[in-house]
């Protein structure tokens, strides 16, 4: 005998137990795309309280669809580490060049990120950020996506973190909302605004994307296609090592400042 309203009971009280237990974090990550994936187990591997708000209902960003819908993608030696440490089945292509099944991908990062003890809330888009007597970053004002799609005038809500990691890839959304909405803002660019994605080369793009990961603002972090459209760097196509690598990087910052 099933009760169809303990089904919705049983939901909703943990869904709200599980957000009420998010009001504080150490981290709150914009995007689950690669790049906010890595993060998000590396922050959480090294007991840093983790979550991830992802506006769509998939999780993997621009990884589940490959190249142009062709759903493998490509990783170079470099991040291959990262593909075993994650499980990721490769396949060696040519010297330097493997291929991976874009689904198990997106799958083994999102499942190895909540094995570390990350919670993702898809549905929900950052929409702007909570900042302190000093203008600095400390958390997100969120909202349903359905709100925004609709255009409602619906108010968001708030969480608190300690520094906001924006993954949210080619838009930078984050990062756009905060420099059109602090006065005077530098960001940590050459120009001290977003200074917009390049055109296509793998090789540079994917190189730069370490140096473009970074603190961008105080307490506001960026990785992924995110960091190289705040400053400057080229876009690679489905070759997707960078972002993982970039994701590694991230975390790697966060976990330095705030250890
Ligand atoms: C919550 C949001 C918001 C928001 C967006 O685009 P992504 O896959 O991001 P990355 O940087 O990890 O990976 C980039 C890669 O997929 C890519 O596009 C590449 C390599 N392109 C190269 C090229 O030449 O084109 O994922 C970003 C995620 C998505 O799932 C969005 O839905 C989500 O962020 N998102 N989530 N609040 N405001 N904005």
């Amino acid at each position: 005998m099933l009760d169809e309203t303990i089904i919705t009971q049983a939901i909703i009280e943990s869904y709200l137990k599980e957000l009420i237990n998010s009001l504080k974090v150490d981290v709150i990550i914009a995007g689950a795309g690669p790049s906010g994936l890595v993060a998000s187990k590396y922050l959480a591997d090294a007991n840093l309280k983790t979550i991830i708000f992802e506006r769509k209902l998939s999780v993997g960003g621009g990884m589940l669809g490959g190249g142009m819908m062709f759903n493998n993608i490509v990783v170079q030696e470099e991040a291959k580490r990262i593909t075993d440490e994650f499980n990721i089945k490769t396949i060696k292509f040519k010297e330097n060049y493997y291929t991976a099944d874009a689904i198990e991908s997106v799958a083994k990062l999102t499942s190895r990120a909540i094995d570390a003890g990350v919670k993702i809330f898809n549905l929900i888009s950052v929409e702007d950020v909570k900042i302190d007597k000093n203008f600095r970053v400390n958390g997100a004002v969120i909202n349903w996506t359905s709100v925004e799609m609709a255009k409602l005038h619906v108010d968001p809500m708030t969480f608190e973190s300690k520094c906001v990691l924006d993954t949210t890839g080619h838009d930078a959304s984050v990062v756009s909302v905060v420099l059109r909405k602090i006065p005077n803002i530098r960001l940590n660019t050459p120009s001290g605004k977003i200074e917009g994605e390049l055109s296509m080369n793998a090789e540079l793009g994917e190189k730069v994307l370490l140096d473009t990961t970074k603190e961008i603002y105080p307490g506001l972090y960026v990785a992924g296609m995110a960091a190289n459209a705040c400053s400057g760097g080229q876009r690679m196509g489905p070759i997707f090592g960078g972002m993982l690598l970039s994701g590694e990087k991230a975390a790697k910052i966060i976990i330095n400042k705030l250890k």
